[in-house]
């Protein structure tokens, strides 16, 4: 007999404070990294401004207001059944620069509040403590991650935390998607980075991996000094590390093609992961930094640091799958998050993401085998443009086969013996986009009227996938 989901699984919908906060300047908060960040789209990038530059649009200033909807909102969530909240506290509202010395009180309530609301439904919170949020005068003044100082900064601001929420918050995610500073195009939004070696603004520069592996190293300090801390305020705190899966598949069976995803494999997704599973620095990623002439340096005492603080379960988005070749002649797509080469057997989203139920569950397998520890899916759903029709309403049928596909390939991987323990889509209401800053590139069950010229009501509507979503929580996907 199938096994299905466990009755304790936590069925749930994440989010991240830059997204869906909005108030990027009330009650004392100060700015962050992602509020110099310009809105882009599809075709264009999003850039760095130093300086606010009036003729651009900032996404993360208003997002979807969240700050002063946030009841109304986990209302709707709690009526959706959801179990677990994924969401992050945004650094600057605790401490608005980075350096100060005591925390900022009302940042500290709007939170309170937020959990109370939480708690009030039975929803358990998973809080990520840094998602890509850091302060930006720390970028300004000393390189963010790059620079060793920032690992005090964090620590201080995570025990705040940990101190204030010990008995509310028990599953904590130190930094989201870490992975993604081993690519050369996400320093300034996983690193916090603004300059490169020389200097120069890294938006005019193509590579960093000096500074960005440095950085991550400092994250990686930073990640077991608050897994100890952590643990020393409550035992019973549940660390997680998190990472984006892209799942790289060789394009053929030609060895050189396996050996080509294996590599990729190895420093674009499991390198972070391994280093806080294991407590260690993985082989390959000594022979890269020989061959790309890295140096990583490192004080006194951090391996063993790494070593006695590992973490307890391991979290990551899951969203596409990517196929490399070896053959220089295969043509690069330039579709999904890191280009590649165009998969046969699967579609892509309007974002041009290619779509891979059955890949999460290899994924969950590979993950299982390597850690053999609880895991979580913390983030996986679909970017479409919705559109209201005349009667106001949502029909996103495609979103109901996205979520339907990859749930079912959950439950069967559950039933092949891989420990999952939760699920929160991403993103449970519609929010900013991160890779594009549209608010157009729509995730959520729920709809929220903003749109990227600014105009909207802020109003929330029900769309078709969330009726959807709530069977599938109350019948705790039996019948998917
Ligand atoms: C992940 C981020 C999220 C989220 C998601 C979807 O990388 O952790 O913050 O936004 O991707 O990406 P996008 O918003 O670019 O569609």
């Amino acid at each position: 007999m199938n096994k299905g989901f466990p009755k304790d699984f936590y069925w749930g919908g994440a989010t991240a404070a830059n997204q869906i906060e909005g108030a990027w300047q009330e009650d004392g908060k100060g700015v962050s990294t992602l509020d110099m960040y310009t809105g882009g789209s599809l075709h264009q990038k999003r850039r760095i401004t130093l300086e606010l530059d009036p003729g651009e649009r900032y996404p993360t200033h208003e997002a979807i207001d969240f700050y002063h909807h946030y009841k109304d909102d986990i209302k709707l969530l709690a009526d959706l059944g959801i179990k677990m909240f994924r969401l992050s506290i945004n650094w600057t509202r605790i401490f608005p620069n980075g350096d100060e010395l005591e925390p900022n009180e009302e940042g500290l309530k709007f939170y309170d509040s937020v959990f109370e609301e939480l708690q009030k439904y039975g929803i358990e919170p998973l809080v990520t403590i840094a998602h890509y949020e850091f302060p930006f005068h720390l970028s300004k003044t000393i390189n963010g991650w790059a620079s060793r100082e920032m690992i005090d900064h964090y620590v201080r601001y995570a025990e705040v935390l940990f101190n204030r929420y010990k008995n509310i918050v028990k599953y904590w995610i130190p930094f989201n998607e870490m992975n993604c500073l081993t690519l050369s195009q996400k320093a300034y939004q996983a690193g916090g980075i603004i300059y490169d070696e020389t200097g120069e603004l890294i938006n005019l520069t193509k590579d960093n991996a000096q500074l960005r592996f440095q950085a991550l190293h400092h994250q990686f300090v930073a990640n077991a000094l608050v897994v100890k801390r952590g643990r020393e305020i409550n035992p019973d705190f549940q660390f997680g590390s998190m990472i984006t899966h892209l799942t790289f598949y060789p394009l053929t069976c030609n060895p050189a093609d396996i050996i080509l995803a294996t590599r990729e494999m190895q420093m674009k997704v499991y390198y972070c992961a391994d280093v806080l599973h294991r407590g260690y620095y993985p082989s390959y990623a000594d022979h890269y930094f020989r061959q790309e002439g890295i140096v990583i340096s490192k004080e006194a005492g951090d391996d063993v640091l790494l070593k006695e603080n590992t973490v307890d379960y391991c979290s990551f988005s899951y969203y596409m799958s990517v196929c490399v070749s070896a053959d220089p002649n295969q043509e690069q797509t330039g579709g999904n998050l890191l280009g590649g080469v165009k998969n046969p057997y699967l579609v892509e989203s309007e974002w041009k993401w290619q779509i891979d139920p059955i890949g999460l569950r290899y994924t969950l397998h590979t993950l299982n085998d390597r850690y053999q520890v609880p895991l979580m899916i913390v983030e996986n759903g679909l970017g479409a443009s919705d559109e209201l029709d005349e009667n106001e309403e949502i029909h996103d049928d495609y979103r109901i086969d996205y979520f339907q596909s990859h749930i079912r390939e959950m439950k069967q991987a559950i039933d092949e013996g891989v420990p999952l323990i939760a699920y929160t889509s991403w993103a449970c209401i519609d929010s900013v986009s991160l890779g594009t800053g549209e608010m157009k590139k729509r995730y959520g069950f729920i709809y929220v009227d903003k749109q990227d010229d600014g105009t909207g009501t802020m109003k929330r509507i029900k769309k078709g996938s969330f009726d959807w979503y709530k069977q599938v929580i109350e019948t705790n996907g039996e019948n998917i």
